[in-house]
């Protein structure tokens, strides 16, 4: 049986490829065991900088696998933490990640996007969460991230109808990051992650908390981590070398300390 995931790295990027084309990449509990399991070994992988997670060519994710829950009862969801028992891993992890669409990413493969960093889409990619068709709701983070991305009454909009929403419209309004004519975004994607990756490997890290403290806190209280963490690359080897090599006028050579 093909792997439902296809891991590898690139340099000094991680890539993971969402494999089930049969099912439009559905996703299923293997799915996104295999994504924890390959996010868990990136984290402390020092050769890893950045992730790029992509689908196929015509494909993001069509969702969560519906054909694999339609029988789930409650309880069951309930006592095993359904979702959030795999789903997190992408949430806690620390490196910055890029999603590359293509295609579809509808329901939970809107959801997996929304939970990376970045987001660049082919200009034939379309986004959605249609789960009020299924009578039930985007449950691993829709109703949460897409109001913070693209505004409440245009998130309502999209959960209450489940319409979908074309590459230049998302990108108009902020759920994506950048557009690129089909066939380039995977590349564009690639190519992001490998600049980000000769940057200093904490400063990411720190720029990553900080920005995600702006949805978590209250004004103030982020200003005041932004400003610890501001401080803090003040202890980084990594600040000394990039400041001297810009007043020396040559490239900085971070050592990731
Ligand atoms: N789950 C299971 N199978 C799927 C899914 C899916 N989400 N999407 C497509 N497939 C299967 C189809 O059943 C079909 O299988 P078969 O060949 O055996 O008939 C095959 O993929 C090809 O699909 P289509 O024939 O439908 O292909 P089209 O090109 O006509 O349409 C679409 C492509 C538009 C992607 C269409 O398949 C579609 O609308 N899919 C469902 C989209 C959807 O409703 N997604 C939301 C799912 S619910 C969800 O994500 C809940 C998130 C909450 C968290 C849950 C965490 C587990």
């Amino acid at each position: 049986m093909n792997p439902v995931l296809l891991v590898e790295t690139r340099d000094k990027v991680g890539l993971i490829r969402f494999n089930r084309p049969e099912v439009h990449n559905a996703i299923n509990e293997d799915v996104m065991n295999a994504l924890s399991e390959a996010l868990d070994a990136f984290e402390v992988d020092p050769n890893v900088a950045c992730v790029v997670l992509t689908g196929s060519e015509k494909v993001f994710a069509a969702g969560a696998d519906i054909a694999a829950m339609r029988n789930l009862e409650f309880v069951d969801a309930y006592t095993t933490n359904f979702v959030t028992r795999n789903w997190d891993r992408l949430k806690t992890f620390r490196k910055p990640v890029i999603a590359a669409v293509n295609g579809v990413a509808l329901g939970g493969g809107c959801e997996v996007a929304m939970m990376c960093d970045i987001i660049f889409a082919a200009d034939n990619a379309r986004f959605g969460q249609p789960e009020v068709k299924l009578a039930t709701i985007p449950g691993a983070g829709g109703t949460q991230r897409l109001p913070r991305a693209i505004g409440r009454t245009k998130a309502m909009d999209m959960v209450l109808t489940g319409r979908l929403m074309d590459a230049q419209e998302a990108e108009r309004s902020g759920l994506v990051a950048r557009i690129f004519p089909p066939g380039q975004v995977l590349e564009e994607a690639l190519a992001t992650a490998a600049t980000l990756a000769e940057y200093s490997l904490p400063v990411l890290l720190m720029l990553k908390e900080s920005v995600n403290r702006a949805y978590e806190a209250p004004l103030n209280e982020g200003l005041l981590f932004e400003r610890r963490m501001l401080h803090a690359t003040f202890a980084l080897e990594d600040q000394k070398e990039g400041m001297a090599a810009f007043v020396e006028k040559r490239k900085p050579e971070f050592r990731h300390r």
